[in-house]
């Protein structure tokens, strides 16, 4: 079975690829030829996965998901939540001359610096929509943001999360194991369920 994930990051099409494994086709975007920036515009991480999936579905009429991820932190009140794309950028800008995801990190850092309680979960919600009807799935990693950096696998704030359970980061892990246990994974079994199903 063919189906599209709504998305541009490449590191997200290799994860859910080998989750989903050999019964489906993963198409990402550049398979498509779709190169335009997808409008992810609101609040809450249930309508920007609606949002996107439906902006492709309407656009190839594919079966096709979107996912939204934030990392929502306890002592920041859920920040960056939605926001944590563009956490670095928001307000007055924190390093401006880094790569985002540098910038990310060390603004969450900066903000975390002095806090006893740091607490925080990972939460991804998935949008799927097949043959004109929408379902969402939803995903949690709970765990703590570490002191400093540890790391090089994954991506985005891997570097400085560290899963409940275990005493290294995502950064720090195979990409076999961050697929067990992390939230995208989570959310993507239910889907895989669904599908399977079909
Ligand atoms: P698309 O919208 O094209 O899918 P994106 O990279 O913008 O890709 P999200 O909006 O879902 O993805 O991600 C929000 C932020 O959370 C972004 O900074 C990511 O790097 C980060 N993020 C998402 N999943 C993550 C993961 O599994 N580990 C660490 N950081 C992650």
């Amino acid at each position: 079975m063919e189906i599209v994930f709504a998305t541009n990051n490449l590191h997200k099409l290799e994860e859910i690829g080998s989750l989903l494994g050999e019964k489906f086709q993963l198409l990402g975007l550049k398979d498509l030829n779709i190169e335009e920036e997808i409008p992810e515009d609101h609040d809450t991480l249930e309508e920007n996965a609606s949002q996107k999936a439906w902006y492709i579905y309407k656009r190839t009429g594919r079966n096709c998901f979107a996912d939204d991820t934030g990392l929502e932190v306890e002592a920041l009140n859920g920040a960056p939540g939605v926001y944590s794309a563009r956490y670095s950028r928001i307000g007055s800008p924190t390093f401006p001359e880094m790569e985002p995801a540098e910038g990310n990190i060390r603004k969450l850092l900066l903000e975390m610096d002095g806090k006893e309680d740091r607490r925080a979960r990972f939460r991804t919600v998935i949008s799927l929509i097949l043959n004109g009807k929408e379902y969402q799935f939803e995903g949690i990693a709970g765990g703590v943001i570490t002191r400093s950096r540890s790391g090089a696998e994954g991506f985005g704030y891997d570097p400085i999360f560290s899963p409940d359970g275990y005493e290294i980061s995502f950064a720090e892990m195979d990409l076999s194991l961050k697929n067990k246990i992390s939230h995208r994974a989570r959310a993507v079994d239910k889907l895989v369920e669904m599908l399977k199903g079909m």
